[in-house]
């Protein structure tokens, strides 16, 4: 059975996609497929609520378009899940955001974990993921290593700088593991993990596995409650093309 599995990077950034692409590729099981892609529409990256914001109405039509050729689930890679909900109601088949598949794969490896993202302004918005998935208790700390998103990739030093981050968050938290906070570190996870002699989850990998399980089992997002298909409705302007007829 051909498992296929579609990676939305929110994000309109190529060279992120095809970072993004190899980490899922890295934990894809024989027979299942990773198809990897950016909006047509929204910021380079994501680094605020407005950019948060503009990203979803780009994201949906992803996930509008995997409905309509036959996907089974749905990666959602950038660390704020944005437009899960809304996801959830458009697809048939599971949809996991990275952030909350980090954070819950970070559980089973000790009693807590801490979070290095980018920007300190985006610490804020992983508190906020922290509550909203029950792990309050289990979450130590939320860091930054001061490197926007783009730069990652550009920054010679980006992995001495995350190296020491991490080892400062783990150090000062007293945390068992580390999630990392951008879908633009996945590539970093494995040197990472070798530096600091401690469980550095990426959630690229986690939800990319964590799909795959949930198809596995044939377990899908009930239908039947909040997470209903959207009601048939008119959206003007811009908005037209997500207007909704009845199921
Ligand atoms: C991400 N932004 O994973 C987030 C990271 C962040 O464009 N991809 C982005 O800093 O929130």
């Amino acid at each position: 059975m051909t498992v296929r599995i579609k990676v939305v990077n929110p994000n309109t950034s190529a060279a992120m996609t095809r970072g993004i692409h190899g980490a899922a590729l890295a934990v894809a099981a024989p027979g299942t497929t990773i198809e990897s892609t950016s909006p047509a529409m929204g910021p380079a990256s994501i680094e605020s609520h407005y950019d948060e914001a503009l990203s979803v109405p780009g994201v949906l039509a992803e996930v509008a378009e995997g409905e309509r050729s036959g996907v089974d689930g749905y990666v959602l890679a950038c660390f704020g899940d944005p437009g899960l909900d809304a996801a959830r109601e458009l697809a048939a088949g599971p949809v996991v955001g990275i952030a909350e598949a980090a954070m819950r794969t970070a559980t089973y490896l000790g009693r807590t974990f801490t979070v290095v993202t980018t920007l300190a302004r985006t610490r804020g918005r992983a508190w906020d993921l922290v509550e909203r998935y029950g792990v309050t208790k289990f979450c130590a700390g939320v860091h930054d290593v001061d490197i926007p998103v783009l730069e990652l990739d550009q920054d010679p030093d980006t992995l001495e700088k995350l190296t020491e981050a991490c080892a400062s968050a783990l150090a000062r938290d007293g945390a068992d593991a580390v999630v990392l906070g951008c879908a633009g570190m996945a590539d970093l996870c494995a040197d990472l993990t070798k530096a600091l002699g401690a469980p550095v989850v990426d959630g690229v990998r986690a939800a990319t596995l964590q799909v795959q399980s949930l198809v596995a089992m044939a377990l899908t997002t009930n239908k039947h409650g909040e997470y209903a298909a959207p009601l048939p409705k008119a959206y003007s302007g811009l908005l037209h093309p997500f207007t909704t007829s009845p199921g």
